[in-house]
């Protein structure tokens, strides 16, 4: 029986699971670059060369591993510019009995591959993606009937089930979580690990030339593109990761530095979430390391946490609410993104760093996400869809499923509360504690007043004021209301005049990403 297997480009996994049993003598494998892809958002240029060259790469391997790939290139004159348009195309060419297919994995895709046993009249096989270590079915049976789903508790679940970091049926150490042990912020004059740079190779020029001709006005910077593309470079970036850096994960996890793009983390989730790198592969990893003594536990757990918690946890969310979930907007929030986080142009030194590191790799990391820009669009009350539109451009590792609950959920409080049970709000005095922005900033961290004061403190107050209906019986908030109650009028009303004023300049500096 002749099948087609469409392989979408996040699916550059060799054992995918509609490759698995297939029989490469009667298989073709289509793997076509599409505008609809390329343009549903303005992906930053970097993450459309990453994608483009890292599919390209992969048609190759599946070739060499004796597979017949039909590779569709996004400037082949006949291209159809979709996904479905495509297909239809193949059909046509290859005469298939039935189509195979990964399940996609975002809503607007899974809604097309739905739709194509019917328009072309075969059998279309949507298999699971089980590259993922919890499937659908998995988490709503763990979801359902509990008030709150609380990401500890899944974990846990996920701890058990996978056997990771277990002693028999307990937790290694006696305890699920270590972060109390984490978080330490980082100095100057500490030995931070580099990430490995890698050279472009000739497919990667040819798309860095095609990206830079036809999409040269999206956002960030082609200039020095060092991401790896294949799953050589990927397992060379891990082998770094493990060696260099994974030791000191714990305990700088929500640091920041100037001019320190990457401190102790990773740089694996471009890799992972297009399928380079296999998820379960590197806990297993990290585990080992613990166990030869290379690698505290602390840094071991809270890594292994991020990916077979927060990752999985996300995954869950996003299929769970729907796809209206990215309408949902708890705290009314309308206000535009200021212009400057397309261009990194601002005197907030935190802000710049995050913004500028971005535009220039296509990669910030968590902290800087979530406290720095996160928290500014939360405080000045950006649009949550808006927010996520920026979040979903320009990371190379955005991919709806991950991105959207990450930034409508954890950062922006817009589902009110189902994926962070209080707000990611803070004034400056967080980003003063966890980096060493502040010192390098034309505003004071200390003041909350005045033509110098850090504009996070005002605005930090002004988001707790306003909200107080929404958020005054959070018992995670009472700190916050118990301290703004207690300033004296004048000091709040000041307060809130500064606020004012620092969003009327915003407002003022448009909007130049839509
Ligand atoms: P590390 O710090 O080394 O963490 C290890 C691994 O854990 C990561 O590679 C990643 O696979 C996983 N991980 C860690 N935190 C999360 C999380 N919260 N959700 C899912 N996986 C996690 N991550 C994405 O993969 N894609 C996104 O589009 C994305 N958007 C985000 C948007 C916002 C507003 C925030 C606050 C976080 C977002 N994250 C996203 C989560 C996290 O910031 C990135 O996974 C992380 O920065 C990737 O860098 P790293 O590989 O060095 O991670
Ligand atoms: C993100 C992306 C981009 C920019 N381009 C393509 C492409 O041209 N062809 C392709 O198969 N995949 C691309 N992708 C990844 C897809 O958007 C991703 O596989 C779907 O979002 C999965 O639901
Ligand atoms: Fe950011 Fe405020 Fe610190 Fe400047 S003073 S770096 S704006 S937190």
């Amino acid at each position: 029986m002749k099948t087609l297997v469409p392989v979408l480009g996040d699916q550059l996994t060799p054992t995918l699971s509609s490759l698995r049993d297939a029989d490469p003598a009667d298989t073709v494998v289509l793997m076509v670059e599409v505008a609809e892809e390329t343009g549903y958002v303005r992906h930053h240029q970097q993450k459309l060369v990453y994608i483009l060259s890292a599919m390209r790469h992969h048609g190759e391997a599946l070739r060499e591993a004796g597979w017949t790939v039909d590779y569709v290139r996004l400037d082949d004159p006949d291209n159809a510019g979709s996904f479905t348009g495509e297909l239809a195309r193949a059909i046509a060419r290859h005469q298939p009995d039935r189509i195979v297919v990964t399940e996609a994995g975002e809503w607007r895709v899974a809604a097309m591959l739905d739709s194509w046993q019917t328009m072309f009249g075969l059998p279309v096989d949507i298999r699971a993606d089980d590259r993922f270590l919890c499937s659908h079915a998995e988490f709503d049976h763990w979801a359902d009937g509990r008030s709150q789903l609380t990401m500890e508790y899944f974990y846990r679940e996920m701890r058990r089930r996978t056997g990771l970091l277990m002693d028999g049926g307990k937790p290694v150490g006696e305890r699920w979580n270590f972060d109390k042990d984490n978080r330490k912020p980082a100095s100057g004059g500490l030995f931070v690990p580099k990430a490995l740079a890698f050279a472009p190779d000739a497919v990667t020029r040819e798309v860095i030339d095609l990206v830079a001709r036809r999409f040269g006005n999206h956002p960030g910077h082609l200039d020095g593109f060092a991401w790896g593309v294949t799953a050589a470079d990927a397992q060379a970036q891990a082998d770094h990761f493990f060696v260099q850096a994974l030791a000191g994960f714990g305990d700088y996890e929500d640091a920041m530095l100037t001019g320190e793009r990457h401190l102790w983390h990773s740089i694996l989730s471009p890799y992972i979430n297009s399928g380079l790198l296999d998820p379960l592969d590197l806990c297993r990893r990290a585990e080992a390391e613990y166990r030869a003594g290379r690698a505290p536990l602390n840094a071991v757990e809270g890594y292994i946490r991020q990916i077979i918690g927060w990752r999985e946890f996300m995954r869950g969310i996003y299929w769970r609410e729907g796809p209206d979930y990215v309408e949902r907007n708890f705290l009314d929030h309308r206000r535009a993104l200021p212009g400057w986080y397309w261009t990194g142009d601002t005197d907030m030194h935190c802000l710049k760093e995050a913004i500028g590191q971005t535009l220039a790799t296509a990669h910030a990391h968590h902290i800087q996400r979530l406290m720095v820009t996160g928290n500014f669009a939360l405080l000045i009350g950006a649009d949550p869809a808006a927010v996520h539109r920026w979040y979903l451009e320009v990371y190379l590792d955005a991919y709806e499923w991950v991105e959207l609950p990450n930034t409508l959920g954890m950062s922006q409080f817009g589902d009110g509360g189902l994926v962070g049970t209080k707000p990611y709000v803070s004034s400056g005095a967080y980003i003063d504690r966890m980096s060493d922005y502040c010192g390098h900033c034309r505003y004071d961290v200390k003041q909350r007043v005045g033509e110098n004061a850090c504009p996070f403190n005002a605005l930090y107050w002004d988001f707790i004021a306003r909200h107080e209906d929404r958020l005054g019986d959070n018992p995670r908030m009472r700190m916050p209301y118990r301290t703004w109650h207690r300033m004296s009028d004048t000091a709040r009303a000041a307060t809130r005049e500064q606020a004012a004023r620092i969003l009327t300049t915003l407002d003022a500096s448009g909007d130049a990403g839509y």
